[in-house]
């Protein structure tokens, strides 16, 4: 059986930052502003008065502190609260795959490999900017790649979706190398006037470079034991977004047609779901979850990965065995447990195991298990 390696990752993220203060300003004059015009109704019962966001609340039930953002302007302007960005000739790089370059020649690079020993782009992440051409195969043109590309996405197990599915190809001899590319870019998905869950997502971009583990000439590599993907279906995250969309002139805009959830429902469905994932795929594999030097988890809720993160490996766990990444990120979709990989793989030794694991909407559950070589 050919074994498989990841070889070298890759991080971009737009320059601009949001904190939680600066969002909650806006959140909160928009509110303002909104109760002020309604008043008369809201006094007499046909409209509910908006509520405040608050900083305290997003820090305490999230974690999150701030986030990367292409048009931070317009997105804190209390009159817009959208993010707007100028669309470019089709002869030119799309801003999507812009960012999914700058992330797959980092992964390249840091892989010591030259686009010329790679055989194909899988792009996996949650919102791509069109239908087609793939932006995978875009990417792969930018790069030189001969080969083949295409799109997929799994919401926030994208990439580790996209990695079972690229390590696949590569076992079965399709490929000797895949760069598999998550630029979630998916801001103007979100619904910034919504109190639940105007806090919750940031854009960044990841790309990984897996390949057969004879070919690879990177320093630093980190052999794949086993991969496991699981879905179940529920409407909890969901938007209605898609080729439908201009079929429903009156619903375009909508608030079912961006990013919406019960958040609750999905931290109390979703938390046990990916414990009993993880703790049985390392059993299957003869690992206990203390065996693990140090897990990648999806960067949604610090909450959410404290409780898994103490489940796994008890109360007096460290963050150097779970970090956190979110804090800065937000919510990065399915960039998030790359991202955390990416920024913490240091300080391992030959035969320390490691597991990568996202998920979200779908649900979805994405684990790798990887061993250091
Ligand atoms: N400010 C102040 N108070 C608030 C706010 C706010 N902003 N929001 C809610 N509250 C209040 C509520 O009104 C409620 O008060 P009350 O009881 O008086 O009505 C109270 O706070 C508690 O509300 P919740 O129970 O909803 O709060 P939680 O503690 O559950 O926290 C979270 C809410 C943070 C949303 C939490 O439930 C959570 O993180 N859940 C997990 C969700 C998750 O992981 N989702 C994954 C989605 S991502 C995905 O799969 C793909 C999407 C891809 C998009 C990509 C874009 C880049």
């Amino acid at each position: 059986m050919t074994d498989v390696v990841i070889s070298g990752t890759g991080l971009h993220h737009p320059e601009e930052t949001i904190s939680n203060d600066e969002l909650v300003k806006c959140f909160n004059l928009y509110v303002t502003k909104f109760n002020k015009e309604n008043a008369d109704k809201i006094t007499a019962g046909e409209l509910e008065a908006l509520r405040e966001s608050d900083v305290g609340f997003i820090e305490k039930a999230s974690g999150i502190k701030s986030r990367y953002a292409r048009d931070v302007a317009n997105v804190l302007n209390p009159d817009v609260m959208k993010q707007f960005l100028t669309e470019r000739a089709d002869d030119e790089l799309c801003i999507q795959a812009e960012a999914g370059v700058i992330a797959a020649k980092q992964a390249l690079k840091n892989a010591n490999k030259d686009p010329s020993e790679v055989d194909a782009v899988i792009v996996s992440c949650s919102h791509k900017q069109r239908d087609y051409p793939s932006l995978a195969i875009e990417i792969q043109d930018a790069l030189g790649i001969e080969g083949f590309g295409f799109d997929m996405g799994v919401a926030c197990s994208s990439a580790t979706f996209g990695l079972q599915t690229a390590i696949d190809s590569i076992k079965a001899g399709h490929a000797r190398a895949i760069l598999v590319v998550t630029p979630e870019i998916g801001l103007s998905q979100i619904n910034f006037r919504d109190r639940d869950s105007h806090f919750i997502f940031g854009e960044a971009d990841t790309a990984v470079l897996v390949e057969r583990a004879d070919v690879s000439k990177s320093d630093c590599q980190f052999k794949v034991l086993n991969s496991y993907l699981k879905t179940d279906y529920s409407n909890n995250i969901r938007n209605n977004s898609g080729a439908y969309i201009r079929c429903s002139p009156e619903t375009m805009d909508a608030p079912d047609k961006v990013f919406y959830q019960e958040g609750r429902k999905v931290f109390k469905e979703v938390t046990p779901m990916v414990i009993k994932a993880i703790s049985g795929w390392l059993a299957k594999n003869d690992f206990k979850s203390t065996d693990v030097k140090r897990y990648w988890l999806h960067q949604a809720n610090s909450n959410m990965n404290r409780v898994i993160s103490e489940k796994l490996l008890g109360k007096d766990y460290t963050a150097d065995q779970a970090p956190i990444v979110l804090d800065e990120f937000g919510n990065s979709a399915g960039a998030g447990s790359i991202i955390a990989f990416h920024r913490h793989h240091d300080g391992f030794e030959a035969g320390d195991i490691g597991v990568i694991c996202s998920f979200g909407a779908g649900y979805s559950i994405g684990c790798l298990i990887i061993e250091k070589l």
